[in-house]
C-alpha cells in the first residue's frame, strides 16, 4: 500500500453517522441528487451525485470532469459544507488549508464505480478524506498506474478513508455494493462523502 493511505474503521459511531444522514439528507433538499454523464461518450454514470462546499465535482459530456461553483441543474450555489465533516477535516487532514468542495456519492442497488484517479484538484498536496454511510462496500486501491497490484477493503458505515501522500494520486474504485447489509439509511444504499481542497493553497487560512 502506497504511504499516506490510512482507513480508520468506524470513526463515527452509530449515533453519529444518523447525524450525518441527517445532515445530508438536508443538503439533498437544497441541492438534489443528478446522474453525471461521461465526457464525450455521454454514458451515464450508476452512481448519482451532488455536492456541498464552495465548489462542486461534476462530469457532463459537453464539459468533461470539473469544478463549479452551482449545480449543473438548479444553478444555484452548492449548500455549506457542515461543521461535523469540517471538524472531520481538522481532526484527520493533517494540512494547514479548509476544504472546498464535498462530493456526495449516492450508490442505489446495482451502482458502482470504475478505477479512477481524483486528478482533477489542483491542490494534491492536500489529502482527499472519504466517509461512507449506509451498506457495504467492496473498495479498491491500487497504485499510481492503472494496472498496478491492488488492494480490497470492505468499506463499512462510519468508516474514513484519507488518500493523502504518496496514495493521493492511486487508482481506486468501488467494485460493488452489497445491497442490505445495513439499515442506516431508510432507502437501501450507500452514501459516501469525499471533502477535497480544490484550489492551491498559498498563505496559512
Ligand atoms: C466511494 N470513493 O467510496 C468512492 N476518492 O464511493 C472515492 O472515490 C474516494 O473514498 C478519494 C478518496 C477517498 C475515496
Ligand atoms: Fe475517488
Amino acid at each position: 500500500m502506497l504511504d499516506g493511505f490510512k482507513y480508520l474503521s468506524r470513526y463515527f459511531p452509530d449515533s453519529e453517522q444518523v447525524a450525518l444522514v441527517n445532515l445530508v439528507n438536508g443538503i439533498l433538499a437544497e441541492s438534489p441528487l443528478y446522474r453525471p454523464t461521461m465526457p464525450r461518450s455521454g454514458k451515464p454514470f450508476s452512481v448519482q451525485m451532488t455536492n456541498c462546499g464552495a465548489l462542486g465535482w461534476l462530469s457532463d459530456k459537453a464539459g468533461g470532469y470539473r469544478y463549479q461553483s452551482t449545480h449543473p441543474e438548479t444553478g444555484r450555489p452548492w449548500p455549506k459544507i457542515p461543521d461535523k465533516l469540517l471538524a472531520l477535516w481538522e481532526d484527520v487532514a493533517d494540512w494547514p488549508g479548509n476544504p472546498e468542495a464535498c462530493l456526495i456519492n449516492y450508490y442505489a442497488v446495482g451502482a458502482k464505480l470504475g478505477s479512477h484517479v481524483d486528478g482533477d484538484e489542483v491542490e494534491t498536496r492536500a489529502p482527499v478524506v472519504s466517509v461512507s454511510l449506509g451498506d457495504d462496500a467492496v473498495f479498491h486501491v491500487g497504485g499510481l498506474k492503472r494496472g498496478d497490484p491492488k488492494t480490497r477493503i470492505v468499506l463499512k458505515s462510519g468508516d474514513v478513508l484519507i488518500l493523502g501522500g504518496e496514495s493521493r494520486l492511486a487508482y481506486h474504485g468501488i467494485d460493488k455494493v452489497n445491497e442490505g447489509t445495513s439499515e442506516l439509511l431508510q432507502n437501501t444504499g450507500r452514501i459516501n462523502l469525499t471533502l477535497r481542497r480544490v484550489t492551491a493553497l498559498d498563505k496559512k487560512e
